[in-house]
């Protein structure tokens, strides 16, 4: 299927949705600039990104339906769908929102994070959650008498909760006033990131389709999740290489792991291979509110080459995921296509 051509469609939708949620509103009796804020709050925070992992959804399905072209879908199934889609995109918008107030970030998809406008500030809590319970009005409206809707709730439940889970462990393990080194390991890492990532960029949208399609059995489920898993992993080491190497242009945000003391797959990485003087560099100078020390980090981290280590990482991981895609057991409906699909969408990416 094009991607371009599925881009465009997929985001045709969302304006239609803005409308149905808006009109929710209207009915409850809610001011005009009330709803004229939750309309804002929905166009600045949803639409903007790559849409991965919305699309992802629609792709996963066509490919367990066996359709070759964006003209294979009915109207209502094609929006059917776009709604699950754009319930994932929504999931992300609140997470986002939240995240960007917890890192204290300064930009998001290229312009300033939501709570950084003057005229938002900490009202962003409340439009966090709002782009959260927006999911819920949609799935009701579009899923209430389908056999499996409890099935996508109990989904976008626990995983919410387990991105939730994996937030606070980033956070936790990043405080602001006291910086120890010896409390990071890649095993923690690998904990986090499954959780604050890959539950819900990864697994969440193929499940969803999966049970839009019917074949939603535990062993295919778990089929899916065998390599989603370790797939939305491998995402968010390129997230924490992207947020020291990246371009902000590319990435289209500013990256705040060092200063503020992340576990990153970065700084982890380092601390495997440095010698105790360069360890003594990065207990002075990680984790601090200070560009200059900021920079003595990111110095030693291209001197020890973890850009290298981080190309190593990638072939290797990328190897030992086709190798677990080859195995899939096709027998019971689901496809190894739909992981392969969902593995060249970041491999290799910039941004
Ligand atoms: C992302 O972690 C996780 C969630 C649930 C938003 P992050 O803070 O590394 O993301 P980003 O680099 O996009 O701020
Ligand atoms: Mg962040
Ligand atoms: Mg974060
Ligand atoms: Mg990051």
């Amino acid at each position: 299927m094009d991607k371009h051509q599925n881009k465009a469609k997929f985001l045709a939708v969302f304006p239609e949705l803005v409308t149905e949620l808006k009109e929710v509103c209207v009915n409850y009796g809610i001011t005009p600039d009330a709803i004229e804020w939750l309309e804002k709050n929905l166009n600045y925070n949803t639409p903007g990104g790559k849409l991965n992992r919305g699309l992802s959804v629609i792709d996963t399905y066509a490919i367990l339906k066996n359709y070759k072209s964006l003209e294979d879908f009915s109207d209502a199934e094609y929006k059917k769908l776009a709604v699950l889609g754009w319930g994932v995109e929504l999931l992300q918008a609140y997470f986002l929102v939240a995240d960007d107030m917890m890192d204290k970030s300064i930009t998001r998809r290229g312009q300033p994070c939501w709570y950084k406008l003057e005229s938002v500030q900490d009202i962003a809590v409340n439009d966090a959650f709002m782009l959260e319970g927006a999911i819920y009005v949609f799935l009701k409206k579009y899923y209430r008498n389908e056999p499996y809707y409890v099935d996508l709730l109990d989904l976008f439940h626990e995983v919410t909760f387990q991105t939730e889970l994996g937030q606070l462990l980033d956070l936790i393990t990043a405080p602001e006033d006291h910086v120890d080194l010896s409390k990071f390991s890649l095993k923690k890492h690998s904990f986090i990131v499954t959780f604050k990532t890959a539950y819900y960029s990864f697994y969440l949208p193929v499940a969803l389709a999966m049970f839009a399609a019917g074949i939603n059995s535990e062993k295919d489920l778990k089929q899916a999740r065998d390599v989603l898993i370790p797939l939305g992993e491998y995402f968010q080491i390129q997230d924490d290489y992207l947020d020291c190497f990246g371009k902000p242009e590319d990435i289209g945000k500013i990256g705040t792991d060092i200063q503020d003391n992340k576990c990153s797959w970065v700084v982890n990485t380092a601390l495997n291979i440095c010698t105790p003087e360069q360890r003594k560099l990065l207990d002075e100078n990680y984790g601090r509110k200070d560009a200059k020390k900021e920079a003595i980090c990111k110095k030693l981290f291209t001197e020890l080459k973890i850009d290298q280590l981080y190309l190593e990482y990638e072939e290797n991981i990328v190897n030992e995921l086709n190798g677990k895609i080859a195995k899939v057991d096709e027998s019971t409906g689901f496809k190894g296509k739909v992981l392969t699909a969902f593995l060249n969408k970041i491999h290799k990416r910039s941004k």
